[in-house]
């Protein structure tokens, strides 16, 4: 397995989130990641490695999932936030207005220039806080998910991109549930630039990859599949319902497979059983996983009660698609099992992969 973790993710360390009228302490925290690459260094799952940044080569690829418009917005946003007021500089940049986008609402190409509106444009929540060192981790962490799919396309057989801020929430211009740069699409795309013809997309997280789908609803060169807790009454709300199936030459490249809050492990492999025969029945040549922990039962946030062991028959599953298999790291907010939890399912990859 070869494994890419990003240097700089504790650039990006936010305060607090806005969740249902209170301020609380963020729950995506650099403690996270450090979790996972201490039991990933106790159990030796391959070297860990630091990705090279070439800035013209990373912009780029970048350019290939995001706008210019929206790179640019995150990579000027911490020096607009605290040109507002200089007090910003002790305080994370959350949004507070947004346009909506109703038929004769809001003008979506009003000439925004305020910061508070920039913010508004380009995110949909209120709980993914901007701080100083976004930026920097994530572009850092983009890198990871790219070297990463260089090592696939090079022959490797599965590669983990151990990286934070997460990603599958961010579409092309906005970010939102503590993503910035899709990571996971960004991997997807380098493969198809690679050469690999058609790419799956697996994601297991407990939230809906809402800008995994949303970037590829209407491709059919990558299927997009998701797991998670049925947005009528989980986060993100208003995306990742079963009857999105694509659209145009899309249509039909896209799975979702939403489940009740409270479904165990029992409920969820079945459900991946069938994630996994629509990735056959697609035919993919490559795999990449955006890697949620938050199924776990003790996770704060979540609602499904998967086991610590369950992660090693998730990885075992996983590799016998026989696929070269990128994984991402996303969700996942029990922070003292996450190491154990993560690296569970890597080694059950890894095991199910024939070592
Ligand atoms: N107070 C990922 O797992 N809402 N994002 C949570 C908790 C946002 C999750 C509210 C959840 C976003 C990558
Ligand atoms: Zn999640």
């Amino acid at each position: 397995m070869k494994i890419f973790h990003n240097p700089l993710h504790a650039a990006h360390a936010g305060r607090q989130e806005m969740f249902r009228g209170r301020m609380v302490p963020c729950y995506e925290l650099p403690d996270r990641l450090d979790h996972v690459l201490a039991e990933l260094r106790r159990r030796e799952l391959g070297e860990l490695l630091e990705p090279d940044v070439d800035d013209a080569a990373l912009r780029q690829a970048l350019l290939r999932v995001h706008t210019s418009a929206y790179l640019d917005f995150l990579q000027g946003a911490w020096q607009a936030w605290v040109a507002l007021d200089p007090g910003n500089a002790q305080r994370d940049a959350l949004p507070s207005v947004w346009p909506l986008g109703h038929r004769h609402a809001f003008r979506m190409d009003a000439p925004t220039l305020h910061f508070a509106a920039r913010l508004g444009q380009h995110a949909f929540d209120a709980g993914t806080p901007l701080t100083a060192g976004t930026w920097a981790a994530a572009r850092a962490g983009a890198a990871c998910a790219l070297a990463c799919a260089r090592e696939l396309l090079a022959g490797a057989r599965g590669a983990f991109a151990l990286t934070r801020p997460p990603g599958h929430h961010a579409g092309p211009d906005y970010f939102g549930g503590y993503c910035f740069l899709n990571n996971a699409a960004l991997a997807a795309q380098a493969l198809r630039d690679g050469g690999c013809a058609r790419v799956a997309v697996l994601d297991v997280d407990y939230h809906h990859g809402n800008g995994t789908q949303t970037l590829f609803y209407e491709r059919a060169d990558v299927l997009t599949l998701s797991l998670h807790g049925d947005p009528a009454t989980e986060y993100p709300y208003f995306l990742g319902f079963a009857d999105e199936r694509g659209a145009g030459a899309g249509q039909g490249c896209n799975l979702n497979l939403p489940l009740p809050r409270g479904s165990g492990f029992e409920v969820w492999s079945q459900a991946l059983e069938r994630a996994l025969q629509a990735l056959r029945d697609f035919g993919a040549q490559a795999l990449v996983v955006p890697m949620g922990l938050d199924t776990f039962v003790g996770d704060p946030i979540s609602g499904f009660t998967l086991h610590g062991d369950d992660y090693l028959r998730v990885g075992e599953r996983l590799a016998r698609a026989g696929l070269p298999t990128l994984f991402t790291f996303e969700g996942g907010y029990a922070v003292a099992e996450l190491g154990v939890n993560a690296v569970n399912l890597l080694q059950g990859f890894v095991a199910g992969a024939g070592g």
